[in-house]
């Protein structure tokens, strides 16, 4: 029988990359996002590549309903989650605190905190009877220090520190392993959300250094569940060879 993945965010980036993959190496795929048209082409790809199997399920993780509806109504023989990829997210705008958009705040708290922990909760409860699972949840380097302009996306990511800490304690009776991997700029489509489309401004971002890619994420969460069971990392930083934190870059 094969290993079950479910993946938030699989529409794009790190969760797209993920679930590549996991699916390359026999993993059972569950897939989630908002937009359909991927998710179709990346489950038909995934099974004709791998043939392995592939629910998608479209969902906004901001909507409580809609994600406790997907998790509890999941068909049985989807139910056993060995590993929660908890990725989806986003940064919107990058401004002052006197100047941010209120409803790019909420966006990001109610997807990056609300809609994280909803998932978090949704999936531990059905590993909790099998005292067995893993939950990888995305953080930052901005879980780790506040940038300018960085508000309430850092404040978001200092939250997914404290509630995968959280996790960690109160999920320890049933041997759950919780991971969170913090990685530094990494070239997706997150700047080009963050920056609303403005491809000049998205770009900028990675200026002069080779920046992560989806792929190198992809690698090292992998890399956290073939430990064996009585391992768990607990906090990964992962950041490109020219990025040392949120502050220096080398860049050429
Ligand atoms: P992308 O923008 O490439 O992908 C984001 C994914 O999240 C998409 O699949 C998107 O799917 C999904 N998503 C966003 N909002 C929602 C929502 N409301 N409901 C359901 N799905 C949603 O970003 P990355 O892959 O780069 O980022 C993934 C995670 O990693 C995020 O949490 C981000 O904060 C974090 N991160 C990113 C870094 C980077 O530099 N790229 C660095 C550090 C952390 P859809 O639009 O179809 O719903
Ligand atoms: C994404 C990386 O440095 O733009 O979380 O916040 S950063």
């Amino acid at each position: 029988m094969n290993k079950i993945v479910l993946i938030t965010g699989a529409t794009a980036g790190f969760g797209e990359a993920c679930a590549r993959k996991f699916a390359a190496s026999g993993y059972d795929v569950i897939i989630t996002g908002r937009r359909l048209d991927r998710l179709e082409r990346l489950t038909e790809e995934l099974k004709a590549q791998y043939s392995v199997d592939v629910l998608p399920l479209r969902f906004d993780v901001r909507s409580r309903d809609a994600v406790l509806n997907a998790i509890n109504e999941l068909p049985d023989q989807w139910k056993r989650i060995d590993v929660l990829i908890n990725n989806a997210g986003l940064a919107a705008g990058k401004d002052d605190f006197d100047k941010a958009s209120l409803d790019d705040w909420d966006a990001m708290v109610d997807t990056n905190i609300k809609g994280f922990a909803y998932i978090a909760q949704s999936v531990a409860q059905l590993m909790i009877p099998r005292k067995k699972g893993h939950i990888i949840n995305l953080g930052s380097v901005a879980a780790k220090q506040v940038y300018a302009q960085g508000n309430m996306y850092c404040a978001t990511k200092h939250a997914v520190e404290a509630l995968s800490q959280a996790m960690r304690i109160d999920l320890l009776p049933y041997h759950i392993k919780v991971t969170a991997v913090h990685p530094g700029a990494a070239n997706t489509e997150f700047s080009t959300v963050r920056f609303k489309g403005d491809r000049i401004a998205a770009d900028k971002v990675y200026d002069g250094m080779i920046p992560l890619v989806a792929a190198d994420v992809a690698e090292t969460i992998f890399y956290c569940t073939t430990l064996p069971d009585h391992v768990c990392i607990n906090d990964l930083v992962i950041t490109c060879t020219q990025q040392a934190d949120c502050f220096y870059y080398d860049r050429k």
